[in-house]
């Protein structure tokens, strides 16, 4: 007879898993999760393109023909095409808006317009692509605001983080992974490559209560506020509480959340003072800051602008840049406490 041990652990494809947490909601149509299946599948098309990146070389260089007499496209541009192409014939999105486009991207006239909108940033630390550091998407689903079935509109991309009904990221790593919320809780599927299938490797995640790592851009520090200086002082160990973390900065943020998510700790990116420095600093607030801000917020942590929730802003522009602290709750409110003694 054959040996039939009892596994203790469940293999879970990301399709099951949607799927289950849909019956939770009887009133679900199953928009929403075939739209988080579409993501997916846009995942898997860009993993396998970003794990041959350092091939471009060799087959020929972006932007030029290879030596199939191919063109071969930019990656954050082939990513940016692969989320489009997915999603603009589903019937399931009124409106989509990317990081890398200036205004809102409208559904095609021939195709059916849906409830949903979709923010994406197809490709952030694309930068990096070059070292071989690893890059992400990131995601954002709100419902529609205009009324009717009508093509959806700006107002209906210039939502605020509170108002989101999912987000999420993939980060191309040492492996891919897909982490997401729905509202409840975050949860990271790992993808299989030998089967093409993201399986359920982090239930529910919760940030850790004890941090690890703080993440910043430390060759910044002479355009930071004072505040922020002393922060960073604070978060190296000069606090009563015996806490002195190390620092770690990838400078994809994709990959800066996902640890921090995992190990505790905090991500900033602050305002910079003076001339030359991004009054804003750098990161967007639809595309960037406010999907990860629900995640952490999902996972028991908080994201602020340094003086309130970021899921509490309201966009009023679509490439907005909003200032970044994002983690740990205990860490992301003693950099509101400071800036705010400074104010
Ligand atoms: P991008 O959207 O142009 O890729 O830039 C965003 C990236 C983030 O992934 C990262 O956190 C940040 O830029 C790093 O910026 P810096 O090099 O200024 O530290
Ligand atoms: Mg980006």
């Amino acid at each position: 007879m054959s040996d039939r041990r009892t596994f203790t652990n469940k293999i879970t494809t990301i399709e099951r898993y949607i799927l289950d947490q849909q019956r939770d909601f009887p009133e679900a149509t199953g928009m929403l999760t075939n739209l988080l299946y579409d993501l997916a599948l846009s995942a898997k098309m860009i993993a396998n393109s970003t794990t041959r990146a350092g091939l471009a070389d060799i087959l020929g260089e972006t932007g030029e023909e290879n030596a199939y007499g191919e063109q071969v496209q930019k990656l954050d541009e082939y990513a940016e095409r692969t989320i489009y192409r997915m999603n603009d014939h589903t019937g399931r999105l009124a409106v989509m808006a990317s990081e890398e486009e200036e205004d809102i991207i409208p559904i095609p006239p021939n195709y059916p317009i849906g409830r949903y909108v979709l923010h994406y940033d197809p490709l952030d630390g694309s930068s990096n692509i070059d070292y071989n550091v690893s890059v992400g998407t990131i995601f954002a689903i709100h419902r529609r605001k205009t009324e009717g079935d009508g093509p959806g509109t700006l107002e209906d991309c210039l939502q605020p983080g509170r108002e989101l009904v999912a987000a999420g990221y993939i980060i191309y790593g040492s492996s891919t992974m897909m982490v997401y919320s729905t509202g409840q809780g975050v949860h990271g599927f790992t993808l299989d490559p030998r089967i093409g299938e993201f399986l359920l490797s982090h239930p529910d995640i919760r940030i850790p209560k004890k941090p690890k790592y703080y993440s910043a851009n430390q060759g910044y520090e002479p355009r930071w506020a004072p505040a922020i200086r002393k922060y960073t002082r604070w978060l190296q160990g000069e606090n009563d509480q015996g806490m002195a973390l190390s620092l770690r900065y990838i400078g994809s943020l994709v990959a800066d959340f996902h640890r921090n998510l995992l190990a505790g700790g905090v991500f900033y990116y602050p305002a910079e003072v003076g001339s030359g420095g991004k009054p804003q600093g750098k990161l967007r607030l639809l595309y960037e800051a406010a999907p990860l801000a629900y995640l952490a917020d999902q996972a028991g942590g908080y994201a602020s602008d340094g003086a309130q929730p970021i899921l509490d802003i309201q966009p009023t522009s679509l490439q907005q840049r909003v200032p970044l602290f994002i983690g740990s709750r205990p860490l992301v409110e003693k950099a509101e406490e400071l800036l705010r003694a400074e104010a």
